[in-house]
């Protein structure tokens, strides 16, 4: 088994998917990142990211490009979180996509070639198309967490809710 010995310092999240087929509620995928504390890790975020708010307030963490549709080429949504920037009273970053949902309820199932890619520079941390969650709203996919020399490690978190976005935000780091 492998290690990292240096931690992440700058990771990046690109997310893609179909278009809905003509005549169809459009698909509109959202990624969101959670921060959180060394104070509350489990407990409400501190901030969000997401297509409503872009910018972490210190600039970290922004959502670079997003989609309400998926036309288009090359990936629909990219986050990046420069992490080894993030004040030391950050030691957990939760990442995840929600599906809004509009005109009745939409899940990863209903929406075809749906792929998330999490890595730093050419590595990759990981890589999902949303299978084994295809029944929910909504999933984390991943989580960085602060270890005790204050370096940063990725963890894979493939885990679905059943949640609109806002929910699903409030629910990401329990
Ligand atoms: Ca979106």
């Amino acid at each position: 088994m492998s290690t990292f010995n240096k931690g992440i310092a700058k990771a990046e999240v690109t997310l893609k998917w179909d278009p809905s087929p003509l005549g169809a509620p459009d698909n509109d995928l959202d990624l969101i990142a959670a921060t959180y504390t060394k104070d509350a890790p489990h407990g409400a975020p501190a901030y969000l990211v997401h297509f409503d708010s872009r910018f972490s307030p210190d600039g970290t963490i922004n959502l670079n490009r997003d989609s309400r549709t998926g036309k288009g080429f090359g990936p629909d949504e990219i986050m990046t979180l420069e992490l080894n920037r993030l004040s030391e009273t950050y030691t957990r970053v939760v990442v995840g996509v929600a599906i809004q949902q509009g005109e009745g309820r939409k899940v990863f199932g209903d929406v075809e070639n749906t792929a998330v890619l999490v890595h730093e520079g050419h590595t990759e941390l990981a890589a999902d198309d949303f299978a084994e969650v295809a029944q929910s709203t909504a999933a984390t996919v991943a989580e960085f967490l602060r270890d005790e020399t204050g370096e940063w490690r990725f963890h894979p978190v493939l885990r679905g809710f059943d949640a609109d976005p806002n929910t699903f935000a409030g629910l990401m780091g329990s």
